[in-house]
């Protein structure tokens, strides 16, 4: 049975049945013996399948965050992978990062230009370096040390005039001049993939891969590769990410205030939504945010809030839906 939208917009509240091992599912209970997939965005759907199937063929957490994700890093989508939005200078620089909680570890790239899965490189850089960031040409050098194979992402000089010259259309057009790519807080202007897994030990990981937010400078680093902005892992509490306008989330640390606020106690949900309301009361922009969280916690709860309606995806066996969040409001 399908939760139905009384549930869906009650948050924390709704209840699911139909769950394999039997017995009605309640999402803000514990379920201690259960796998389980959050991330961000309807497409977040696909990449959930493929981590749990990960993860019920006995592979790793960590594992199955990198396969979820390489799964939305190919799909054409157009703020993940090469296929995702051009910066300003009219080429695509990506972010990633990737966290696992035994041993606290982490990984990240940053403005990393031509290959295909920088989630991959993210991990690479946790688990054969001493660093836990590499950006831009540094990223680059080492993705073609250990062996990853690059795309050849043309010239920039070409792609920033032809970028600037459909700017120019777009902003002068009455048809296209409010363009998302025009506006860094439009809710179209971003998509990112952060997903986050529990596996049924109770075992912590998550990912975040994009393009960042359409029309950045060049060398722009938001929020999705910065642990503990984008995402943040502690394999005793929870873990959380982040997706929408990097800067109103990286000022704030939003993703490591969400699981110290499990770690007080509070349900992945009300984490996040008492999150945006901190955030929304400080920030000049009030309300005018465009972020958005997902959550998870060790005892096997999850949730998700936004400044606006936000969907979201979550998988567990037997399981697998796009879910709304409903706007937070003061
Ligand atoms: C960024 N947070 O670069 C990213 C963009 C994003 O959903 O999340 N889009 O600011």
């Amino acid at each position: 049975m399908k939760p139905n939208r009384r549930q869906v917009l009650a948050g924390a509240a709704w209840v699911v049945s139909g769950f394999p091992l039997g017995g009605p599912i309640v999402a803000s209970e514990p379920i201690e013996d259960r796998p389980l997939v959050v991330s961000t965005w309807p497409f977040g759907k696909e990449a959930n399948d493929k981590a749990l199937a990960v993860l019920l063929a006995g592979g790793s957490t960590l594992d199955a965050v990198e396969q979820g994700i390489r799964v939305t890093e190919a799909s054409g989508n157009s703020s993940v992978g090469l296929s995702g939005k051009p910066n300003a200078a009219g080429f695509v620089q990506l972010d990633a990062c990737i966290m696992h909680g035994p041993g606290h570890q982490a990984g990240a790239v940053g403005a990393l230009e031509g290959f295909a899965h920088p989630i991959s490189v993210a991990r690479r850089v946790m688990e054969k370096t001493p660093h836990v960031m590499l950006v831009g040409e540094g990223a680059r050098w080492f993705a073609l040390e250990e062996g990853f194979a690059s795309v050849d992402i043309g010239d920039h000089r070409e792609k920033a005039a032809l970028w600037r010259s459909q700017r120019q259309k777009a902003t002068t057009d009455p048809e296209t001049a409010d363009s998302p790519t025009t506006s860094a807080s439009s809710a179209e202007n971003h998509d990112t993939i952060t997903l986050l897994v529990r596996g049924v030990d109770g075992t912590l990981s998550g990912g975040c891969s994009t393009s960042g937010l359409a029309d950045k400078l060049p060398g722009r680093v938001g929020d999705s590769p910065i642990i503990g902005s984008g995402l943040y892992v502690d394999n005793e509490v929870g873990a959380a990410g982040a997706t929408g306008v990097g800067e109103n989330v990286m000022r704030y640390c939003g993703a490591f205030l969400i699981v110290e606020l499990m770690r007080q106690g509070m349900d992945p949900t009300t984490a996040c939504q008492t999150a945006i309301r901190r955030i929304a009361a400080k920030d000049p922009r009030g309300w005018d945010l465009g972020i958005h969280f997902v959550a998870l916690d060790k005892q096997g709860r999850f949730g998700a809030a936004g400044t606006k309606e936000f969907p979201h995806s979550v998988a567990y066996p037997g399981f697998s839906q796009v879910l709304t969040a409903p706007a937070t409001t003061e």
